[in-house]
């Protein structure tokens, strides 16, 4: 039998969660007045290779496509190139040699894939839309990725460039196989867009942090810390050292301070100082975080100067430098 004092504790539990609720739908209504932007495409994407990736995903844009079309294309662009060896072909390898990369995307609906630690393939943002697409599941990893793309008709290919092995056996010389993650060795492209019909996607993809331990996966595959879209609210992703934004659940916190009324800009600082709260020695490395909301505002944050982002708006396609934490 349920005692009376254990019925007046549930009670209050019943209560403070009602409470609860009419805090969080009075916070969710405060958003709602934000007007959507229609008509008027905009994407922000993480530094300055997002540059050529936003030409890509403006003219879906343009021409009335759609934000998830448009930022996988984006995306695809440096995974496609050579020379960005921090995503897709030419990617740093791992500390063993082996190039081993990340990606998610979500869309206007909450749908979301992901794969990690995909060998061999040079568009995973590709195969983690088909993850998304075809399959019940949101994340494929490693050999199980592999297969599923082939299976998809995605081509084998040896992502391992001369000049990131050489890189590599550079690096092996001086750091004795210890995995040294700066704030230099990594740079993953995030991608966020909203298209002529005011709906919200997201994209990133990476091959981590360079010569990081095999197996390792960072943030950008994993939805709510690499990237978060909530279609009413607006878009975050992140760049960096992953394992910062893992441990504060970044993207996911950027949508979510920005639905209880936060600007784009003070959600990514506010992300950014819950990490130099909560995570010792966050001074070592670099966090960039881009966000949206849905009426077009972006904002961007970062640890230390260096982290810039390309932003496409009313035709013109912009670099800017984002403000950081610690000044130069
Ligand atoms: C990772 N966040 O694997 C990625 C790397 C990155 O800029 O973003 N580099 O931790």
């Amino acid at each position: 039998m349920i005692s009376r004092r254990k019925f007046l504790a549930g009670s209050v539990v019943a209560t403070s969660g009602l409470l609860l609720n009419q805090k969080v739908s009075a916070a969710a209504e405060k958003v709602a007045p934000t007007t959507p932007l229609k008509g008027k495409p905009i994407i922000i994407s993480t530094w300055r290779h997002g540059l050529p990736a936003n030409e890509v995903a403006a003219k879906i844009l343009v021409e009335g496509g759609r934000s998830l079309d448009a930022v996988e294309a984006g995306a695809r662009v440096p995974e496609a190139d050579p020379n960005i060896m921090t995503v897709g072909l030419g990617g740093y390898p791992d500390r063993d040699g082996y190039v081993t990369l990340d990606a998610c995307i979500m869309d206007e609906k909450g749908n979301a894939g992901s794969v990690t630690f995909l060998q061999d393939i040079v568009h995973p943002v590709s195969v983690a839309r088909k993850v998304m697409e075809d399959t019940p599941h949101v994340m494929l990893s490693g050999e199980g990725a592999l297969q599923f793309a082939l299976e998809k008709g995605f081509k084998k290919q040896n992502l391992l460039t001369d000049k990131a092995k050489e890189a590599w056996e550079e690096w092996k010389k001086k750091s004795k196989y210890e995995p040294v993650i700066n704030i230099e060795n990594h740079d993953t492209i995030s991608m966020l867009a909203i298209d002529a019909n005011g709906d919200l996607s997201g994209a990133c993809t990476t091959s981590g942090a360079a010569f990081k331990m095999h197996g390792r996966v960072g943030d950008s595959p994993i939805i709510g810390a690499g990237l978060f879209c909530d279609n009413e609210v607006g878009g975050a992703a992140s760049t960096g050292m992953g394992e910062l934004v893992m441990k504060t659940v970044g993207s996911f916190l950027v949508v979510e301070l920005m639905r209880n009324g936060m600007s784009p800009q003070k959600a990514c600082e506010e992300a950014v100082h819950r990490i130099a709260k909560k995570i010792p020695g966050y001074q070592k490395f670099q966090i960039g975080y881009i966000a949206i909301n849905k009426a077009g505002e972006t904002g961007a944050y970062c640890i230390h100067p260096g982290f810039n982002y390309a932003l496409w708006k009313d035709g013109q396609n912009t670099l800017t430098d984002a403000e950081s934490l610690f000044k130069k």
